[in-house]
C-alpha cells in the first residue's frame, strides 16, 4: 500500500510479503523504489529521501504492542537501505495500515493501535477515527507541508529508555562549534544558525547549494556522531542537524534541519521531539534563541513550510547530584492517507545497476556502509 504518513510518503508492506533475509529484502526494496537513480524513474520512489521510505508491519509478539513497525530508509542515488533511523512521519500510517490489513480489530468510533518501533525498541500509540469500523482519512486537520486537510492521527510516545543527552553534556564544542546533542527519539545535533553564518530563514534549496556549509555540517556531524556513541556516521542517516534561529511566526524557534545531507522541507516528527526537548534544557544552545511558552509541554517548532506543534516535556535533572534530564511523554498530531493499494512490479533481480565509484571523493555524500548485492531473491510480484 502506498501511503502518505505525515509529511512523508512510502510503501507499506506486511512483513510476511517480503523476503525474511534482510539482504534479499533490501535488494528487492531497492528495485521496488527504483534506486539507485537520482530520479527513481523505474520505481515507486519520489526522488527525495522523504518520498523514498518503507514501513514493514506485522502482528507483535510483545504483550505491550499490537503491531511491530520497522522503518527502512531507501537511499535515492545509492544502493543502500538502512534501518538505523526511525521515522515518526511514516509511523502515522502504521495504525491505519494495520486496520486495513486486518492485523488489528477496529473500534466503532476510533481505534488506538499500540506500535512497537523496531528501529529503536520504543513504543507509540496511534489513535485515529474508524467510524463504523473503517478507517476515515478525510477530516479537518491541517498539517504544514501537506496541502488540504485530513483526519487526525494522534500519536503518543511514552518516555524513551535511552539517555536524552547522549554525550552526558548539555553543551559540547564540536569542530569548534557549540552544539547540544539530544536524542528524544531521533539523534539530533542542535546548532545556532548564526554559528554557521546562516540566518536560519534561508530556502532549503539555497542552503543545499552552499558547499562551504555542507562541508562544515559534515565535519560537525562526524565528530558529534562519535561523541554521541554512534560510531563512524559517515555512511549513516543519523544524527540529523537542526539549525536554530529566533522564531518568526509566534512559535518557539525557527529550524532548518539536515537529514543529514538534504535540507528537510519541514521537520521530522521525532526530529522535532528532539529539538523541543533540547530547547528546554537549561544551558543548551537554544538558550537566547528560543522563546519558550510560560507553561505547558506544548511547543511550536517553525520550519520552512510552516510549523509543527509538539508536546515534549523534560525533567531537568539535578546537575550536582548527577541526575540526568529525562523526557516525559511526547505527543503529536499528524494525518495520513491511503494513496494506492495494489501490486508493485519490481525491476527484476540482476538488473540493478552496479554502483560506480563516486566521480568525486566528496565527503558530503554518505557512502554505503554495506552495499546489498542485487539479490537473487525469491521473486514476488
Ligand atoms: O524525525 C525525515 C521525516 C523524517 C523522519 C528524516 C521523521 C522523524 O520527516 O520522526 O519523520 O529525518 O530523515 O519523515
Amino acid at each position: 500500500m502506498l501511503m502518505r504518513g505525515g509529511t512523508s510518503k512510502g510503501a507499506y508492506f506486511l512483513a510476511e510479503d517480503l523476503p525474511a533475509d534482510p539482504a534479499a529484502r533490501d535488494g528487492l526494496l531497492l528495485r521496488v523504489m527504483g534506486s539507485p537513480d537520482p530520479r527513481q524513474i523505474d520505481g515507486l520512489g519520489g526522488a527525495h529521501p522523504l518520498t523514498s521510505k518503507v514501513a514493514v508491519v506485522s502482528v507483535s509478539s510483545d504483550p505491550d504492542a499490537d503491531v511491530d513497525y520497522l522503518f527502512l530508509q531507501v537511499a535515492v542515488d545509492r544502493p543502500e537501505v538502512t534501518d538505523r533511523q526511525n521515522c515518526g512521519n511514516l509511523l502515522a500510517g502504521v495504525g491505519p495500515f494495520a486496520v486495513e490489513r486486518g492485523l488489528v480489530a477496529p473500534g466503532d468510533v476510533e481505534s488506538s493501535v499500540r506500535i512497537r518501533m523496531l528501529n529503536t525498541g520504543g513504543l507509540a500509540t496511534a489513535t485515529f477515527p474508524t467510524p463504523g469500523g473503517r478507517v476515515a482519512y478525510t477530516g479537518t486537520v491541517e498539517i504544514s507541508g501537506v496541502p488540504g486537510t485530513a483526519a487526525p492521527v494522534v500519536i503518543g510516545f511514552p518516555p524513551g529508555g535511552g539517555p536524552l543527552l547522549p554525550t552526558g553534556n548539555v553543551r559540547d564544542i564540536v569542530a569548534g562549534t557549540p552544539v547540544t546533542c539530544v536524542d528524544n527519539g531521533m539523534p539530533t545535533v542542535l546548532i545556532a544558525a548564526s554559528a554557521l553564518k546562516a540566518t536560519g530563514y534561508e530556502d532549503p534549496a539555497d542552503l543545499e547549494k552552499d558547499m562551504a556549509l555542507a562541508d562544515r555540517l559534515h565535519e560537525i556531524r562526524l565528530e558529534a556522531g562519535r561523541i554521541m556513541g554512534l560510531g563512524d556516521v559517515e555512511g549513516t542517516t543519523v544524527p540529523k542537524l537542526s539549525l536554530l534561529a529566533p522564531p518568526r511566526h509566534g512559535g518557539a524557534v525557527m529550524t532548518r534541519t539536515f537529514i543529514p545531507v538534504r535540507c528537510h522541507t519541514s521537520i521530522g516528527v521525532l526530529g522535532a521531539a528532539s529539538v523541543a526537548a533540547g530547547l528546554r534544557l537549561a544551558g543548551g544552545v537554544g538558550e537566547g534563541i528560543a522563546r519558550l511558552p510560560d507553561e505547558g509541554d506544548r511547543l511550536r517548532i517553525e520550519h520552512p513550510t510552516g510549523h509543527l506543534d509538539i508536546e515534549a516535556g523534560v525533567e531537568q535533572g539535578v546537575p550536582g547530584a548527577r541526575t540526568p534530564p529525562v523526557a516525559r511523554r511526547t505527543a503529536v498530531v499528524r494525518t495520513a492517507r491511503k494513496i494506492f493499494d495494489g501490486t508493485v512490479f519490481a525491476r527484476p533481480a540482476g538488473t540493478t545497476p552496479v554502483p560506480q565509484p563516486p566521480a568525486s571523493a566528496s565527503p558530503r555524500v554518505p557512502q554505503s556502509a554495506s552495499v546489498p548485492a542485487p539479490a537473487p531473491a525469491p521473486e514476488r510480484p
